[in-house]
Protein backbone atom coordinates (compact mmCIF):
# COMPACT_ATOMS: atom_id res chain seq x y z
CA UNK A 1 0.00 0.00 0.00
CA UNK A 2 1.57 3.40 -0.76
CA UNK A 3 1.29 6.63 1.36
CA UNK A 4 -1.46 7.88 -0.31
CA UNK A 5 -3.55 5.26 0.58
CA UNK A 6 -2.58 5.04 3.89
CA UNK A 7 -3.65 8.34 4.37
CA UNK A 8 -6.77 8.54 2.36
CA UNK A 9 -7.94 5.28 4.68
CA UNK A 10 -6.86 6.77 8.04
CA UNK A 11 -8.82 10.19 7.24
CA UNK A 12 -12.31 7.81 6.52
CA UNK A 13 -11.77 6.33 10.04
CA UNK A 14 -13.24 8.10 12.72
CA UNK A 15 -10.26 9.23 16.07
CA UNK A 16 -10.23 7.70 19.34
CA UNK A 17 -8.35 9.50 22.02
CA UNK A 18 -7.15 7.30 24.78
CA UNK A 19 -6.06 9.65 28.13
CA UNK A 20 -4.55 7.37 30.57
CA UNK A 21 -1.49 7.90 32.80
CA UNK A 22 -0.74 4.09 32.63
CA UNK A 23 1.52 3.47 29.79
CA UNK A 24 -0.04 -0.60 30.13
CA UNK A 25 -3.66 0.57 30.09
CA UNK A 26 -3.17 2.93 26.68
CA UNK A 27 -1.52 0.14 25.04
CA UNK A 28 -3.44 -2.13 26.19
CA UNK A 29 -6.95 0.04 25.38
CA UNK A 30 -4.85 1.21 22.11
CA UNK A 31 -4.04 -2.58 21.14
CA UNK A 32 -8.14 -3.13 21.01
CA UNK A 33 -9.06 -0.34 19.16
CA UNK A 34 -6.81 0.60 16.72
CA UNK A 35 -7.71 -2.29 13.78
CA UNK A 36 -11.31 -0.70 13.45
CA UNK A 37 -10.28 3.48 14.46
CA UNK A 38 -7.15 5.79 14.30
CA UNK A 39 -6.24 5.99 17.90
CA UNK A 40 -4.53 8.77 19.40
CA UNK A 41 -3.08 8.78 22.98
CA UNK A 42 -2.53 10.88 25.78
CA UNK A 43 -0.67 10.11 29.10
CA UNK A 44 -1.40 13.71 31.13
CA UNK A 45 -4.34 15.90 30.74
CA UNK A 46 -2.65 19.07 29.59
CA UNK A 47 -1.59 16.56 26.79
CA UNK A 48 -5.30 15.32 26.11
CA UNK A 49 -6.39 18.74 26.16
CA UNK A 50 -4.32 19.97 23.21
CA UNK A 51 -5.32 17.18 21.02
CA UNK A 52 -8.48 17.64 21.93
CA UNK A 53 -9.07 21.54 20.80
CA UNK A 54 -6.43 21.00 17.94
CA UNK A 55 -7.45 21.67 14.73
CA UNK A 56 -8.02 17.46 13.87
CA UNK A 57 -10.11 16.11 17.31
CA UNK A 58 -11.14 13.29 18.40
CA UNK A 59 -14.37 11.48 17.53
CA UNK A 60 -13.96 10.12 21.09
CA UNK A 61 -12.40 10.26 24.64
CA UNK A 62 -11.70 7.63 26.83
CA UNK A 63 -10.85 8.87 29.69
CA UNK A 64 -9.01 7.53 32.92
CA UNK A 65 -9.98 9.34 36.39
CA UNK A 66 -7.12 8.65 38.52
CA UNK A 67 -4.07 10.93 37.00
CA UNK A 68 -1.37 12.44 38.46
CA UNK A 69 -1.42 16.71 38.31
CA UNK A 70 -5.04 17.12 35.93
CA UNK A 71 -7.61 14.25 36.83
CA UNK A 72 -10.27 13.08 34.74
CA UNK A 73 -12.93 14.57 35.95
CA UNK A 74 -11.56 17.99 35.65
CA UNK A 75 -10.53 17.48 32.28
CA UNK A 76 -14.19 16.29 31.49
CA UNK A 77 -15.45 19.63 33.26
CA UNK A 78 -13.19 22.00 31.12
CA UNK A 79 -14.01 20.10 27.96
CA UNK A 80 -17.88 20.68 28.48
CA UNK A 81 -17.29 23.91 29.57
CA UNK A 82 -15.90 25.13 25.76
CA UNK A 83 -18.02 24.94 22.80
CA UNK A 84 -15.34 23.82 20.46
CA UNK A 85 -14.71 20.71 22.44
CA UNK A 86 -18.17 20.32 24.32
CA UNK A 87 -19.84 17.88 21.11
CA UNK A 88 -16.94 15.28 22.12
CA UNK A 89 -18.35 12.40 23.90
CA UNK A 90 -16.54 11.16 26.95
CA UNK A 91 -16.34 7.88 28.14
CA UNK A 92 -14.52 7.07 31.57
CA UNK A 93 -12.82 4.14 31.89
CA UNK A 94 -11.74 3.47 35.85
CA UNK A 95 -11.55 1.72 38.57
CA UNK A 96 -13.69 3.63 40.43
CA UNK A 97 -16.30 1.15 40.75
CA UNK A 98 -18.83 2.62 43.15
CA UNK A 99 -22.33 3.44 41.82
CA UNK A 100 -21.36 7.43 43.33
CA UNK A 101 -18.45 7.91 41.46
CA UNK A 102 -20.54 6.45 38.12
CA UNK A 103 -23.35 8.56 38.78
CA UNK A 104 -20.61 11.39 39.19
CA UNK A 105 -19.44 10.94 35.82
CA UNK A 106 -22.45 10.74 34.05
CA UNK A 107 -23.32 13.78 35.59
CA UNK A 108 -20.86 16.10 34.24
CA UNK A 109 -21.59 15.28 30.93
CA UNK A 110 -19.75 11.61 30.02
CA UNK A 111 -22.01 9.62 27.83
CA UNK A 112 -20.52 6.19 29.23
CA UNK A 113 -19.03 5.15 32.29
CA UNK A 114 -16.98 1.82 31.89
CA UNK A 115 -15.14 -0.01 34.92
CA UNK A 116 -12.12 -1.82 35.27
CA UNK A 117 -11.41 -4.56 34.89
CA UNK A 118 -13.22 -4.42 31.81
CA UNK A 119 -14.58 -7.05 29.42
CA UNK A 120 -12.81 -6.51 25.33
CA UNK A 121 -15.89 -7.51 23.72
CA UNK A 122 -18.34 -4.75 25.75
CA UNK A 123 -16.01 -2.10 25.11
CA UNK A 124 -15.98 -2.06 21.66
CA UNK A 125 -19.66 -2.66 21.41
CA UNK A 126 -19.89 0.50 23.71
CA UNK A 127 -17.19 2.37 21.54
CA UNK A 128 -18.77 1.14 18.34
CA UNK A 129 -22.33 2.35 19.36
CA UNK A 130 -21.00 5.79 20.59
CA UNK A 131 -19.00 6.29 17.48
CA UNK A 132 -21.89 5.47 14.96
CA UNK A 133 -24.31 8.22 17.36
CA UNK A 134 -20.96 10.78 16.95
CA UNK A 135 -21.46 10.53 13.18
CA UNK A 136 -25.05 11.01 13.07
CA UNK A 137 -24.91 14.23 15.02
CA UNK A 138 -22.23 15.67 12.84
CA UNK A 139 -24.53 15.10 9.67
CA UNK A 140 -26.84 16.68 11.28
CA UNK A 141 -24.58 19.79 12.44
CA UNK A 142 -23.31 19.94 8.86
CA UNK A 143 -27.02 19.82 7.17
CA UNK A 144 -28.09 22.62 9.94
CA UNK A 145 -24.94 24.95 9.05
CA UNK A 146 -25.45 24.62 5.49
CA UNK A 147 -27.57 26.92 2.91
CA UNK A 148 -30.22 24.35 1.23
CA UNK A 149 -30.18 26.49 -2.28
CA UNK A 150 -26.79 26.45 -2.85
CA UNK A 151 -24.81 23.91 -0.61
CA UNK A 152 -22.20 26.21 0.99
CA UNK A 153 -22.40 27.62 4.66
CA UNK A 154 -25.21 29.08 5.38
CA UNK A 155 -25.70 32.29 7.77
CA UNK A 156 -25.33 30.59 11.29
CA UNK A 157 -22.55 28.88 10.54
CA UNK A 158 -20.75 32.64 9.12
CA UNK A 159 -21.98 33.93 12.61
CA UNK A 160 -20.46 31.38 14.40
CA UNK A 161 -17.39 31.44 12.02
CA UNK A 162 -16.49 35.22 12.27
CA UNK A 163 -16.90 35.50 16.11
CA UNK A 164 -14.43 32.25 16.66
CA UNK A 165 -12.00 33.48 13.91
CA UNK A 166 -12.17 37.17 15.38
CA UNK A 167 -11.07 35.63 18.85
CA UNK A 168 -8.28 33.31 17.41
CA UNK A 169 -6.87 36.90 15.20
CA UNK A 170 -6.87 38.51 18.72
CA UNK A 171 -5.09 36.05 20.38
CA UNK A 172 -2.64 35.41 17.50
CA UNK A 173 -2.02 38.89 16.27
CA UNK A 174 -3.31 38.41 12.98
CA UNK A 175 -5.71 40.73 11.05
CA UNK A 176 -9.04 39.45 9.70
CA UNK A 177 -11.06 40.21 6.76
CA UNK A 178 -14.25 39.93 5.35
CA UNK A 179 -15.96 40.59 1.98
CA UNK A 180 -19.29 41.32 1.53
CA UNK A 181 -20.21 40.36 -2.08
CA UNK A 182 -24.16 41.52 -3.51
CA UNK A 183 -25.67 40.62 -7.09
CA UNK A 184 -26.22 43.89 -9.17
CA UNK A 185 -29.64 44.17 -10.41
CA UNK A 186 -30.96 41.02 -8.87
CA UNK A 187 -34.39 41.96 -8.60
CA UNK A 188 -34.12 42.89 -12.70
CA UNK A 189 -32.99 39.42 -12.98
CA UNK A 190 -36.01 37.41 -11.66
CA UNK A 191 -38.59 39.84 -13.16
CA UNK A 192 -36.98 38.67 -16.55
CA UNK A 193 -35.33 35.48 -16.03
CA UNK A 194 -37.44 34.16 -13.56
CA UNK A 195 -37.19 32.59 -10.14
CA UNK A 196 -35.93 29.06 -11.53
CA UNK A 197 -33.23 30.80 -13.16
CA UNK A 198 -32.61 33.47 -10.26
CA UNK A 199 -31.74 30.12 -7.92
CA UNK A 200 -29.73 28.65 -11.02
CA UNK A 201 -27.67 31.91 -10.78
CA UNK A 202 -27.06 31.94 -7.16
CA UNK A 203 -25.78 28.33 -6.81
CA UNK A 204 -23.52 29.30 -9.87
CA UNK A 205 -21.86 32.81 -7.99
CA UNK A 206 -22.21 30.60 -4.74
CA UNK A 207 -20.16 27.55 -6.28
CA UNK A 208 -17.48 30.20 -8.21
CA UNK A 209 -17.09 31.88 -4.77
CA UNK A 210 -16.35 28.79 -2.59
CA UNK A 211 -13.70 27.88 -5.47
CA UNK A 212 -11.89 31.17 -5.79
CA UNK A 213 -11.06 31.30 -2.08
CA UNK A 214 -7.79 29.16 -1.88
CA UNK A 215 -6.78 28.75 1.88
CA UNK A 216 -8.55 25.66 3.82
CA UNK A 217 -9.42 28.41 6.91
CA UNK A 218 -11.56 30.49 4.55
CA UNK A 219 -15.06 30.46 4.30
CA UNK A 220 -17.78 31.36 1.74
CA UNK A 221 -21.11 31.50 3.41
CA UNK A 222 -24.58 32.73 1.71
CA UNK A 223 -25.43 36.10 4.07
CA UNK A 224 -29.16 36.84 3.41
CA UNK A 225 -31.13 36.62 -0.38
CA UNK A 226 -28.57 37.09 -3.03
CA UNK A 227 -25.50 38.60 -0.82
CA UNK A 228 -22.61 36.52 0.07
CA UNK A 229 -19.52 36.93 2.49
CA UNK A 230 -16.25 35.73 2.78
CA UNK A 231 -14.18 35.11 5.89
CA UNK A 232 -10.25 35.09 5.34
CA UNK A 233 -7.98 34.84 8.56
CA UNK A 234 -4.84 36.62 8.84
CA UNK A 235 -5.25 38.89 5.15
CA UNK A 236 -4.52 42.18 5.33
CA UNK A 237 -5.78 45.56 3.66
CA UNK A 238 -3.56 44.92 0.63
CA UNK A 239 -4.39 41.05 0.27
CA UNK A 240 -8.37 41.50 0.69
CA UNK A 241 -7.87 44.17 -1.97
CA UNK A 242 -6.49 41.17 -4.64
CA UNK A 243 -8.74 38.45 -3.72
CA UNK A 244 -12.08 41.48 -3.98
CA UNK A 245 -11.37 41.43 -7.55
CA UNK A 246 -10.99 38.31 -8.33
CA UNK A 247 -14.06 36.97 -6.55
CA UNK A 248 -15.54 39.88 -8.95
CA UNK A 249 -13.79 39.13 -11.85
CA UNK A 250 -14.48 35.17 -11.01
CA UNK A 251 -18.37 35.58 -11.10
CA UNK A 252 -18.32 38.11 -14.27
CA UNK A 253 -16.22 35.64 -15.91
CA UNK A 254 -19.36 32.85 -15.89
CA UNK A 255 -20.93 35.04 -18.74
CA UNK A 256 -24.66 34.56 -17.10
CA UNK A 257 -27.03 36.75 -19.36
CA UNK A 258 -28.54 39.52 -17.62
CA UNK A 259 -29.79 41.57 -20.30
CA UNK A 260 -32.02 43.74 -17.40
CA UNK A 261 -28.62 44.78 -15.80
CA UNK A 262 -27.90 48.25 -16.04
CA UNK A 263 -23.76 47.97 -15.25
CA UNK A 264 -23.33 44.75 -17.86
CA UNK A 265 -24.91 42.54 -19.88
CA UNK A 266 -23.97 39.63 -17.77
CA UNK A 267 -24.43 39.24 -13.80
CA UNK A 268 -22.28 41.08 -11.84
CA UNK A 269 -21.52 41.52 -7.98
CA UNK A 270 -20.22 44.44 -6.05
CA UNK A 271 -18.12 43.41 -3.07
CA UNK A 272 -17.17 45.16 -0.07
CA UNK A 273 -13.98 44.70 1.10
CA UNK A 274 -12.16 45.38 4.97
CA UNK A 275 -9.43 44.32 7.12
CA UNK A 276 -8.99 44.74 10.70
CA UNK A 277 -6.37 43.95 13.85
CA UNK A 278 -8.94 42.76 16.43
CA UNK A 279 -8.24 45.25 19.29
CA UNK A 280 -9.47 44.97 23.26
CA UNK A 281 -11.98 47.24 22.30
CA UNK A 282 -13.13 46.80 19.12
CA UNK A 283 -15.87 43.82 18.24
CA UNK A 284 -16.19 41.13 15.36
CA UNK A 285 -19.36 43.47 14.36
CA UNK A 286 -17.06 46.21 13.30
CA UNK A 287 -15.74 44.10 10.95
CA UNK A 288 -19.24 43.75 9.26
CA UNK A 289 -20.25 47.19 9.63
CA UNK A 290 -17.59 48.22 7.91
CA UNK A 291 -17.47 45.34 5.02
CA UNK A 292 -21.39 46.67 4.62
CA UNK A 293 -20.69 50.60 4.28
CA UNK A 294 -18.26 49.22 1.69
CA UNK A 295 -20.33 47.09 -0.21
CA UNK A 296 -23.31 50.30 0.01
CA UNK A 297 -20.33 52.28 -1.42
CA UNK A 298 -19.53 50.16 -4.34
CA UNK A 299 -23.53 50.06 -5.03
CA UNK A 300 -23.16 53.94 -5.04
CA UNK A 301 -20.57 54.22 -7.66
CA UNK A 302 -22.15 52.40 -9.86
CA UNK A 303 -22.32 48.74 -9.01
CA UNK A 304 -19.87 45.72 -10.73
CA UNK A 305 -16.58 46.69 -8.59
CA UNK A 306 -15.00 46.64 -5.05
CA UNK A 307 -14.90 49.11 -2.62
CA UNK A 308 -13.46 49.63 0.81
P1 LIG B 1 -28.73 46.01 -6.12
O1 LIG B 1 -27.88 46.09 -7.34
O2 LIG B 1 -28.89 47.32 -5.46
O3 LIG B 1 -28.23 44.99 -5.18
O4 LIG B 1 -30.18 45.58 -6.62
P2 LIG B 1 -30.92 44.21 -6.35
O5 LIG B 1 -32.09 44.16 -7.26
O6 LIG B 1 -29.98 43.09 -6.45
O7 LIG B 1 -31.30 44.35 -4.83
P3 LIG B 1 -32.64 44.14 -4.06
O8 LIG B 1 -32.22 43.99 -2.62
O9 LIG B 1 -33.61 45.22 -4.40
O10 LIG B 1 -33.22 42.77 -4.58
C1 LIG B 1 -32.72 41.55 -4.17
C2 LIG B 1 -33.52 40.49 -4.88
O11 LIG B 1 -32.99 39.19 -4.64
C3 LIG B 1 -34.95 40.45 -4.43
C4 LIG B 1 -35.29 39.00 -4.34
O12 LIG B 1 -36.36 38.67 -5.17
C5 LIG B 1 -34.06 38.28 -4.82
N1 LIG B 1 -33.78 37.08 -4.06
C6 LIG B 1 -33.44 36.98 -2.75
N2 LIG B 1 -33.33 35.66 -2.39
C7 LIG B 1 -33.59 34.92 -3.49
C8 LIG B 1 -33.63 33.50 -3.76
O13 LIG B 1 -33.39 32.66 -2.89
N3 LIG B 1 -33.93 33.11 -5.01
C9 LIG B 1 -34.20 34.02 -6.01
N4 LIG B 1 -34.49 33.56 -7.22
N5 LIG B 1 -34.18 35.35 -5.78
C10 LIG B 1 -33.88 35.80 -4.55
MG1 LIG C 1 -4.76 6.42 36.24
MG1 LIG D 1 -28.37 42.97 -5.08
MG1 LIG E 1 -28.99 42.63 -1.49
Amino acid sequence: MNEMNETEESEGRQTILIVDDSPVNLQMLGKLLNDEWRVKVANNGKTALNIASSDDPPDLILLDVMMPEIDGYTICRILKASPETRDIPIIFVTALNQADDEARGLAMGAIDYITKPYNNAVVKARVRNHLELKLYRDLLKNTSLMDGLTGIANRRRFDETIQAEWKRAFRDGHPLALLMVDIDFFKNFNDAYGHQMGDDCLRQVALALAQNLKRPGDLAARYGGEEFACILPDVSTQGVKKIAQRVRMAIKSLRIPHEASSAATVVTVSVGATSIMPGQETGWEVLVERADQALYKAKRQGRNQVAF
